[in-house]
């Protein structure tokens, strides 16, 4: 696995500590032949199954898990004229089986819906059929041709938890719309990652869709991450697939659809809002080790300390913690450094002074050191793991709402996106953002701006002086 040696370089030199930590971590192996491609270590992979387990028991409150072919015949996925336009240079084609050309080409699936669609044809007849709401959790292929990054830029997307639904009218595919965001709000509030939402502009917007809204959050270098995305796909893609039902008066109508998704990205947010110098740092919820116990094993009394350690893991895990017991051969300085990396949220360690109090001392990952009496170690150790959570949240809180800046000027904007967002009044005409975005050399994330830490405000566009309303701008990932 991953050898140890050197420092990591400091958070403060963001784009070295992400690439540093991932395989520090055993997050992914970046080393994987194939650009773009990389591989989940054990240890990401734990930390991967914990966040889509959330997602998945978010989603299965109203959706349906399902799954769906990954290839997609090219007569299939030509058909919506948008789509295939806004895709068409980023798909991967299957062109032969053995040496024999296909007759007809193959598309590794860049997001599903011309695998799904023909099948929703088949399956919705009547009104009584819908609402559908349907999800997947699969890989999907993008040629991405810019910079690619492994859990941000992929040109195989792992993790692509992709949700589609289907509606009799326009307004319960916003309304659905409406809820996909509530749904992602609360995913990112489980994560600690605090996620700004806005509606893209519409050359921004996924294509085929009616528009699109966006999560992101700010990373550590002050550049956004798009997290997550819910589009209202209007009727689209039900007139090329001929998604129809039979209405109460018997005649047939075009459904409503939207589609929603979220990617391994928000396991880079997660890694990249929390961690600091000395490597991860891991909400206790999502941490794959949330308590590693460390004994203290010197002199005559090792045995003894080596028997209350496993004890304490015994009662530990029975009380419903993933436990480590670190009995390896090292010393306990470079065991606590091995532990530090990985984010475990509590350190226990338990030595003879200890056993002789009846109690452990215990250090969170942020550095408090405090002790707990071995009589009440599970409720000691929840209650230190919730206030870890607390802190947590608080610290990525602060981190996004210091980036935010309201801004009255291209010149503010452009100081702004320096270390973050800037929240301006924009008409939305085309020529303002373009002159913003020369101004600024940072983009239009989106208008109508959700997030606690601003306040939507009318005002005059920074370009042009017209009614404007609340827009984010930022330098995106
Ligand atoms: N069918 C819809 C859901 C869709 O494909 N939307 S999307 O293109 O916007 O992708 C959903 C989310 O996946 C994006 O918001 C982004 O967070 C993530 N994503 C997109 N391309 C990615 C890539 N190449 N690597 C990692 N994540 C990606
Ligand atoms: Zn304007």
């Amino acid at each position: 696995m991953a050898e140890e040696h050197g420092a990591l370089p400091p958070k403060d030199d963001f784009s070295g500590w992400y690439n540093e930590i991932l395989w520090r971590a055993e997050i992914m192996d970046v080393r994987y032949p194939v650009k773009g491609l990389y591989v989940w270590y054990p240890f990401g992979f734990a930390l991967r199954r914990n966040v889509y387990t959330l997602l998945r028991d978010l989603m299965d409150r109203d959706h349906q898990e399902a799954l769906f072919p990954l290839l997609i015949p090219e007569n299939e996925f030509a058909k919506e004229a948008e789509h295939i336009k806004g895709f068409e240079e980023e798909v991967y084609w299957v062109t032969h089986g053995g040496t024999s050309p296909l007759d007809v080409k193959l598309a590794l699936r860049p997001t599903s819906e011309c695998a799904i669609y023909p099948m929703y044809s088949l399956w919705v007849r009547s009104h009584a059929d819908l609402p559908v709401r349907i999800y997947q959790i699969v890989n999907t292929f993008r040629y991405e041709t810019k910079h690619t990054r492994p859990l941000i830029r992929l040109r195989e997307i792992t993790s692509f938890k992709e949700a589609h639904t289907v509606h009799a009218t326009w307004e319960e595919a916003q309304a659905q719309v409406e809820e996909a965001v509530r749904l992602y709000v609360e995913f990112y509030d489980a994560l600690s990652v605090p996620v700004i939402f806005s509606r893209r502009p519409d050359w921004d917007k996924f294509p085929g869709a009616d528009y699109t809204m966006a999560a992101d959050t700010i990373m550590p270098d002050g550049r956004t991450l798009q997290v997550g995305t819910a589009h209202h796909l209007g009727d689209h893609f039900s007139k090329t697939f001929e998604i129809t039902y039979e209405d109460i008066s018997g005649e047939q109508q075009f459904c409503f659809q939207t589609c929603y998704g979220i990617s391994e990205r928000s396991v880079a947010a997660l890694i990249s809002l929390h961690g600091d110098d000395r490597g991860l740092v891991l909400p206790p919820a999502l941490a794959p080790v949330q308590v590693a116990i460390v004994p203290i094993m010197i002199g005559k009394r090792g045995a003894e300390v080596e028997a209350a350690a496993r004890d304490l893991e015994t009662a530990l895990k029975s009380a419903g913690l993933r436990v480590r017991l670190d009995t390896r051969d090292m010393r306990p300085g470079a065991k606590y450094y091995y532990w530090e990396m990985r984010g475990v949220p509590l350190r226990i360690e338990i030595g003879p002074r200890d056993l002789d109090s009846s109690q452990v001392t215990a250090v969170t990952r942020l550095g408090e050191k405090t002790t707990i009496p071995l009589d009440s170690i599970c409720d000691g150790v929840a209650s230190r793991l919730t206030e870890f959570g607390s802190t947590l949240r608080a610290r990525a809180d602060d981190h996004v709402r210091s980036r935010i800046r309201i801004c009255g000027s291209t010149g503010a904007v452009r100081s702004a996106v320096e270390r973050g967002v800037a929240v301006v009044p924009w008409c939305g005409g085309r020529e303002c953002a373009d002159r913003i975005e020369e101004e600024t050399g940072a983009a239009i994330l989106g208008t109508g701006v959700q997030s606690p830490f601003i306040e939507p405000e009318e005002g005059r566009c920074i370009v042009c002086g017209r009614e404007g309303g609340t827009t984010l701008v930022g330098r995106a990932y």
